[in-house]
């Protein structure tokens, strides 16, 4: 009798999962789970948390830290890494991940849709990461405030260092935030190594604050807190769509631009989960939701559409950024301690 009841209770547990399961109409367990590192702008890493969640019925825990941040928190934890997928960010420190160790391999279905240019950072990384969006460095600034101060405008790099924008120009420390990072390396490329140098302790009396985001200083700009804020130019966009007076410049000397990139955690607790959210992020669909954040990065997915704000990267007079070696480790780190020292530290 006893063993009856407990194959009836077991027939009727197994019959309940069952419709459990059909009931959520996905192909996830309910214990199916991933944690995300997510450095783009929050309204996009929360679009994609929810679309992600409705296709696959996976669990997403995110969170959101800028680029360098993120990476010195995975590299903290490579011992017992905790996150499955660092999506987004600047490309360079993802390169440095890659060369340290600190992610995996992985080919994406989706590979051959990629531009050329996504492909290539993943080579460069020997496939530990891939490109999902680029754009172009620039700076916004705030028109209503420019008249009222009767400030000239500013077209190029070497006018941020113009005794009359002193207290004007905000950029985020290099050392959290991948945009300013890319900074760092631009002006390095652009005006070689010395002169680039010497052109940051310039600006540096210029700049009001050093913030740990690197889009805060054109949301700040954004609020009349600052004249002039360096950011990648779809940031600026982003708050001129928003109703705000600024106004986007591509630097006249020419300037760098952002491989976007995502790349899986060595050693992450959902290994599985981590593929899947690889491969959906790389799918046109979800790259062209990106507008609906105000996300207006060209994306890397040949078939997604780039949204009708996103700057016109053709038009713009870009470097040939070199990924490979401003994103390997002892470059990036050789600058951002020589930045520390020569620039971050300098009185105002
Ligand atoms: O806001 C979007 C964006 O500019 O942010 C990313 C950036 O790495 C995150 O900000 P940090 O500079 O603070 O690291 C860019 O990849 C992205 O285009």
């Amino acid at each position: 009798m006893k063993t009856r009841n407990y194959l009836l209770n077991s027939a009727m547990f197994a019959l309940l999962a069952f419709f459990v399961f059909v009931g959520t109409g996905n192909t996830a367990l309910a214990a199916d789970k991933l944690v995300l590192y997510c450095s783009p702008q929050i309204e996009w890493c929360n679009l994609m948390v929810k679309e992600f969640e409705k296709a696959t019925g996976i669990n997403v825990k995110m969170t959101r830290k800028s680029s360098g941040e993120t990476f010195a928190q995975i590299k903290a934890e490579a011992k017992r890494p905790r996150g499955d997928v660092w999506w987004g960010g600047t490309g360079d420190p993802h390169l440095q991940a890659a060369e340290e160790g600190l992610t995996q391999t992985y080919t994406s279905p989706h590979f051959d849709q990629l531009r050329e240019w996504a492909k290539i950072q993943a080579k460069n990384s020997g496939m530990k990461t891939v490109g999902i969006y680029s754009g172009a460095l620039g700076f916004g600034y705030n028109t209503e405030l420019l008249a009222k101060k009767g400030l000239s405008t500013p077209q190029c790099w070497k006018d941020l260092i113009k005794p009359e924008y002193k207290g004007e120009v905000q950029i985020a420390n290099p050392n959290s935030s991948g945009t300013s990072y890319t900074t760092l390396a631009t002006i390095v490329q652009l005006f070689g190594e010395k002169e680039g140098f010497d052109f940051l302790k310039a600006m540096h009396k210029n700049v009001n604050q050093y913030t740990k985001s690197g889009s805060a200083p054109i949301k700040a700009a954004g609020r009349g807190e600052t004249t002039i804020g360096i950011v990648f130019m779809h940031d600026a966009v982003t708050q001129t769509v928003n109703g705000m007076p600024i106004v986007t410049v591509a630097p006249c000397e020419g300037t760098g631009y952002e491989v976007g990139s995502m790349s899986i955690i060595k050693g992450g607790p959902n290994p599985e989960s981590a593929k899947k959210f690889y491969d959906f992020a790389l799918q046109a669909d979800i790259q062209t939701m990106a507008a609906q954040a105000k996300a207006y990065q060209v994306p890397s997915n040949m078939n997604a559409k780039a949204p009708p704000e996103a700057p016109d990267l053709k038009t713009v007079k870009l470097i040939n950024y070199d990924f490979k070696t401003y994103g390997s480790s002892d470059t990036r780190k050789r600058l951002l301690k020589k930045w520390d020292e020569e620039v971050g530290s300098l009185p105002r």
